[in-house]
């Protein structure tokens, strides 16, 4: 028995292999090439693929990680995972008004996230009526009138919610944020909020500027790279290719992770012959197998090791020239690091004092320093703080604002960076808002809004009950997946700019619509003319991004075109001429350049082939802090006590999916093939709990006395530290508490679920 707001809980058939010790090859260009054909036909397929990340094409609508600015692949500037975005986008099925007329809500629920998807591209706007058991048609005027009249019969504009996932683009983006605060609120939670937003708030606290400082160059001559809580071969394949490169130039790589990932370990270039007959290039020169959260605690004992070698030999392991003329709070922090323990460290992180110390002789001799990291540092309670360590240690070597040297937090989806600049912001800073009332001549709404978090509490106490996303998948991506399905029912509606259906079109307020929108391969010919648009990177490279095939249906609009119409239906007097962005996509970028920094001449410069790199006050060794040094942090590690039996889950990735989409059931890397309702453990944890392989458990987390459970996981001994456990998201999203959030940044803590296992009852 399952609730239909999770995927069915049926197992299909495991089989596994070995973990693979080497990423992409031959095995990627064939996986590729099979998922498009089974979407599309070849001439479609070939098509999209010969125009994605090409400079006059389109942005993957995969990952953040950017394109090379000098000599693109002319053959394939995409990976395997590249290719299945890109294939599940294309698809010739369609859901035509007969699907939805004879698939009620309840049929639709009984499939699983992989079969939802499965299905096709959503082909017309489509409305559910208060009661109704299926989704019927509904004109376009219609459905925005409908949208218009629920939101101006709201109390208060705070009390509608308009989320945002990250593929949107600048364009997009910006005129969402302007309707949103035209209308009245704050309220623009956004993906974001559960993926980078620790780093966006260490950042712009400790160096004044919430995005990474390094471009893809600095990676290329970097002397060493860390890279710590990512899992690039799934999730940003292209950076091996940046790492490849890296190591070439000489540069020592450390992997620091609780599994031992195959793409940190080599790399066999699909774009090189060597690479396709099977000769990788070894990447990580050490791996670490950190326990969960273990981290903060690692980074500290290295900068303990670094210290004690400093007052060795003064002058030849820190930076002091940049720490006493760019820093502030060195001597605090001093004071912290000396008070600590390497052997407490070492027992906190897992890893023994002789590993730290190869890694704290890998750095102390050199200056030129990267640390990347992403979900395995962010989605934690003192994540915050975590990043402000890898801050720390970078300070320390003075390895930032100079070529070779940064921070690089891999941004997930392929625009949400772009996004966040263009103001898709809860708490948006008073200078934007200015700027906004500067040029349209209205009063922006001062009060923060919500996050994601904040959004599913208010929904769930009455304190919104209109709920629009633009794009994304809120019921699954989110977390406690039983209360925030109660809470997205208690709306009087809920909206969804779709191009796939997903489970948050099943699980819907009292009504429900769906828009059907352009994606990014297709062309675009809004206002009469085609259109294109622009996406920003993970390295703050801004590119234009334009559709090549003819959309599947006559009936989809394109986003900033849904916002205007959307904008026009609902604001009675508005000062803003909607109009004249639908006509001509140059006009919003217009008043992006008039709102926002950076983007001088935007249509001149965003037309030049590559784009343009937006400014970066730390990567120019700026830091625009209060006082304009950056900023040392003091914090101690976290203390996890485990009761008896209980683990500590991550939620994380398979090589077979895009967040909540499901490309299939493989995740070949790690050797499982044909299933995903496995959880990985540690093989001494099972005998412990009385476990033989492929035992089937029920998951189950009790945070606040509420008890959550997940059902029917295959148990699988893996290369895993003790106590620590992996399952993948979004079928244990259910586990994670909605009141498990880090500090500062209120992201879910989807990397530290405690949890305990029973075997199944059957
Ligand atoms: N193909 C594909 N590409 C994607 C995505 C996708 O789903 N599929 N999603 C996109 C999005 S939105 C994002 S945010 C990124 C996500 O990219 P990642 O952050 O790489 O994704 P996760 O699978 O969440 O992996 C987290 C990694 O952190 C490790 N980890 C977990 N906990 C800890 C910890 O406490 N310490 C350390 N050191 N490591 C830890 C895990 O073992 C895993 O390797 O990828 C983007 N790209
Ligand atoms: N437990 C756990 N939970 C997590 C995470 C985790 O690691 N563990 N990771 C978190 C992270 S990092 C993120 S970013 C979130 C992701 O959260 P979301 O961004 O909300 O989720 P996605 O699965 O990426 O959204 C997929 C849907 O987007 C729609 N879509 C695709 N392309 C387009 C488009 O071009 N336009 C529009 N309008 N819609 C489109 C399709 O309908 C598709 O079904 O999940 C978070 N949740
Ligand atoms: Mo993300």
């Amino acid at each position: 028995m399952n609730n239909d707001a999770e995927s069915p809980d049926e197992l299909h058939n495991l089989h596994q292999k070995n973990i693979k010790t080497e990423a992409v090859g031959l095995p990627a260009i064939v996986s590729s090439f099979r998922h498009i054909l089974a979407e599309t036909n070849l001439p479609r397929g070939l098509k999209a693929l010969a125009h994605v990340n090409q400079k006059q094409g389109f942005d993957c609508p995969s990952c953040a990680w950017p394109d090379p600015d000098d000599e693109r692949s002319r053959i394939a500037e995409y990976c395997e995972n590249g290719a299945k975005a890109v294939a599940e986008e294309i698809t010739t099925k369609k859901l035509t008004p007969e699907f939805f007329a004879a698939s009620s809500i309840a049929d639709l629920a009984a499939l699983s996230d992989y079969e939802l998807g499965k299905k096709g591209r959503i082909a017309q706007p489509m409305f559910l009526p208060k009661g109704a058991t299926h989704y019927q048609p509904i004109s376009w005027e219609q459905a925005f009138q409908h949208i218009g009249d629920r939101l101006n019969e709201l109390p208060s504009p705070d009390n509608a919610i308009f989320y945002t996932s990250g593929r949107t683009s600048n364009e997009a983006a910006f005129l969402y944020q302007l309707f949103t605060r035209a209308y009245g609120t704050n309220n623009l939670p956004d993906c974001s909020n559960m993926c980078h937003e620790s780093s966006g708030v260490a950042l712009i606290e400790s160096l004044g500027i919430g995005k990474g400082s390094v471009t893809l160059e600095d990676l290329y001559v970097s002397e060493v790279i860390m890279i710590m809580g990512q899992n690039p071969g799934t999730n940003a394949p292209r950076m091996l290719s940046a790492l490849q490169k890296a190591k070439q130039n000489g540069a020592t790589i450390i992997a620091v992770n609780p599994l031992p990932e195959t793409g940190l370990m080599a790399f066999n270039n699909p774009q090189q012959i060597k690479g396709i007959l099977g000769l990788a290039t070894p990447l990580s020169d050490l791996y670490l197998p950190i326990k969960l959260n273990g981290d903060m605690a690692f980074l500290q004992a290295i900068e303990l090791l670094l210290s004690l070698e400093e007052e060795q030999n003064p002058g030849s392991v820190f930076d002091i020239e940049f720490i006493k003329n760019k820093t502030n709070g060195y001597q605090q922090f001093m004071e912290h690091l000396r008070q600590q323990s390497l052997p407490d460290l070492s027992r906190a992180c897992g890893i023994s004092i002789q590993d730290i110390g190869k890694a704290a002789d890998m750095i102390k001799g050199k200056k030129k320093i990267i640390v990347c990291w992403a979900m395995g540092l962010t989605q934690h309670t003192n994540a915050v703080d975590t990043i402000k360590e890898v801050v720390n240690l970078l300070l320390l070597k003075g390895s930032i604002g100079k070529p070779g040297a940064g921070t690089c937090p891999v941004r997930g989806h392929s625009n949400v960076q772009g996004d966040r600049t263009m103001g898709i912001w809860e708490t948006p800073p008073p200078a934007f808002l200015d700027a906004l009332r500067k040029r349209f001549n209205f009063e922006p709404p001062q009060k923060h809004g919500f996050d994601v978090v904040h959004s599913i509490r208010a929904m769930h106490e009455g304190r919104a009950s209109v709920f629009f996303a633009m794009g994304g998948n809120f019921l699954s991506a989110t977390p406690d997946t039983t209360y925030t399905a109660e809470a997205l029912r208690k709306c009087r509606l809920t909206v969804h700019v779709s191009t796939k259906l997903n489970r948050s079109h099943l699980i819907h307020g009292e009504e429900a619509i769906i828009l059907p929108c352009l994606a990014r391969s297709d062309k675009d010919l809004s206002g009469g003319q085609e259109q294109f648009v622009s996406c920003e990177n993970s390295m703050g490279v801004v590119q234009s991004s334009k559709g090549v095939l003819k959309p599947i249906s006559d009936d989809l609009l394109s986003e900033p075109d849904i916002i205007c119409r959307l904008a026009k239906a609902t604001l009675k007097s508005s000062p803003i001429d909607w109009d004249r962005y639908t006509k001509d996509y140059d006009a919003i970028r217009d008043d992006i350049e008039k709102v926002i920094p950076g983007f001088d001449q935007y249509n001149q410069r965003v037309r030049q082939p590559g784009g343009f790199y937006l400014p970066n006050s730390a990567r120019e060794g700026r830091f625009t802090t209060p006082d304009q040094k950056a900023q040392f942090n003091v914090a101690r590690y976290m203390e996890i006590q485990l009761g008896k039996g209980e683990l500590m889950m991550m939620t994380i990735r398979s090589h077979d999916q895009f967040n909540t989409t499901i490309y299939g059931f493989d995740d070949r890397y790690r050797g499982i093939y044909n299933e995903r309702r496995v959880i990985f453990l540690n093989p001494e944890d099972m005998q412990e709990q009385g476990l033989k392989e492929r035992d089937s458990v029920d998951i189950y987390n009790h945070h606040g006395g509420v008890e959550r459970i997940a059902r029917k996981f295959l148990a699988i001994s893996y290369a895993i530290p003790r106590s620590c456990a992996a399952t993948y998201y979004p079928e244990t999203n259910v586990l994670v508490p909605i009141d498990t959030v880090a500090e500062k940044s209120n992201t879910p803590v989807s990397k530290l679920v405690i949890i305990t296992i029973k075997r199944t009852n059957i």
